[in-house]
């Protein structure tokens, strides 16, 4: 008979063993480091139906972060950081957030029992991702002022109080983050030639080429792709080169001025031969349709980002013939009702009445 606590461990083999167990060896754990699983990684890389032909690429695929137990790329990140916490014997997580990291840090310090205290911008994060910190009892403390300020308030009381710290500042964020590179090797059996990632935080596109460097260096791909990097316009501090005092976008994900892995975004752009660069929100909320409407995946605002620097890419003459793309799709259409029914929808509203309905849609 097995153990209470074995019981709760599936087999690696078993459709979702979590990113602790999976990547075990290129994970920074020991014996003592708690395996929490809330079915996070092993997310979809799926084939484009439309876009691919438009762009001229030998084969572009979505990887479907969005398809993580909180609906966004968070939660790889976050159950390595939220274990490692438990491991250091802390009571409570903090973190400030555009609204994905604290769904994700509340939704794994309640699955942990630990205590979390998330800092937002008030009126600015979304409508479903500040559900989802109220659902899983997070406390929340919303400032009047931008992320960028939140951040540094995190930072400074979660020092002076002893909590743990969950942004990607901490360093085992990234190291959760880099197994979506992995992931994408594992399946493809190479690295891509290009992966197209929103950047706002930019701890991410630094976690995404850590793991393709580490992959490489193994020889488990022999090799990296080039990382573009999109920010939006009116929040775009790495194209500009200087942070950006009051930042504005739609994709209130990306909406930061002045980013914390700043550094690990250039370097993830120069070392791989990429771009960091910028889409206006005309172009993020394009891209945003088109993935819902033409492929089937409704990712969130920033995740169109991503899409709108490939089209835009695309369109603007680089040659993607016989390349493989990948465009990351870091979090949930779900979490932002308001902007997918921003342009009124059309509903036919109409009488529970069959010969109405067919009048109403011209079947007669
Ligand atoms: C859907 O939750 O910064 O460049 O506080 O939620 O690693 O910051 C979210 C960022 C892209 C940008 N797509 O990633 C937060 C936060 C989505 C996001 C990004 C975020 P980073």
């Amino acid at each position: 008979m097995l153990s209470a606590s074995r019981r709760s461990e599936p087999a690696l083999d078993s459709p979702k063993p979590g990113v602790l167990r999976r990547y075990r060896q290129h994970l920074p754990l020991t014996e003592a480091t708690p395996l929490l699983n809330l079915g996070e990684g092993d997310t979809p890389l799926v084939r484009s139906r439309h876009l691919e032909a438009e762009v001229g690429c030998e084969a572009l695929y979505f990887k479907l972060e969005s398809c993580n137990p909180t609906g966004s790329f968070k939660d790889r990140g976050m159950v390595v950081a939220v274990a490692k916490a438990l491991e250091a014997g802390m009571r409570a997580v903090m973190c400030a957030s555009t609204g994905n990291t604290s769904a994700s840090a509340a939704a794994y310090a309640a699955h942990s029992g630990l205590a979390a205290y998330v800092v937002v911008p008030h009126g600015r994060i979304a409508l479903g991702k500040l559900a989802q910190a109220v659902a899983h009892g997070a406390r929340i403390i919303a400032i009047d002022g931008s992320f960028d300020q939140a951040l540094a308030l995190a930072r400074t009381i979660s020092e002076k109080h002893a909590f743990a710290l969950v942004n990607s500042v901490n360093p085992f964020r990234i190291e959760g983050q880099k197994t979506a590179a992995f992931e994408i090797v594992d399946v493809l059996g190479e690295a891509p030639d290009y992966v197209f990632i929103p950047v706002g935080n930019a701890g991410n596109i630094t976690a995404y080429w850590k793991g393709f460097v580490e992959y490489h260096r193994l020889g488990k791909a022999r090799q990296r792709p080039r990382m573009m990097g999109f920010q939006a316009a009116g929040a775009a501090p790495i194209v500009l080169g200087r942070p950006v005092e009051d930042p504005q976008t739609v994709a209130s994900a990306i909406r930061i001025g002045n980013p914390a892995s700043w550094k690990g975004a250039e370097a993830a752009r120069d070392e791989s031969g990429g771009v960091i660069d910028a889409v206006s929100d005309d172009q993020i909320l394009d891209a945003y349709r088109r993935l819902a409407q033409e492929e089937g995946v409704f990712g969130e605002p920033a995740s169109g980002a991503a899409v709108a620097g490939l089209l835009k890419m695309a369109a603007g003459g680089l040659d993607l013939r016989g390349r493989t793309v990948v465009c990351i799709i870091t979090g949930s259409g779900l979490k932002d009702p308001d902007t997918a029914m921003a342009t009124p929808p059309e509903l036919h509203h109409l009488p529970a009445d069959l010969a109405a309905i067919e009048e109403a849609m011209g079947w007669r």
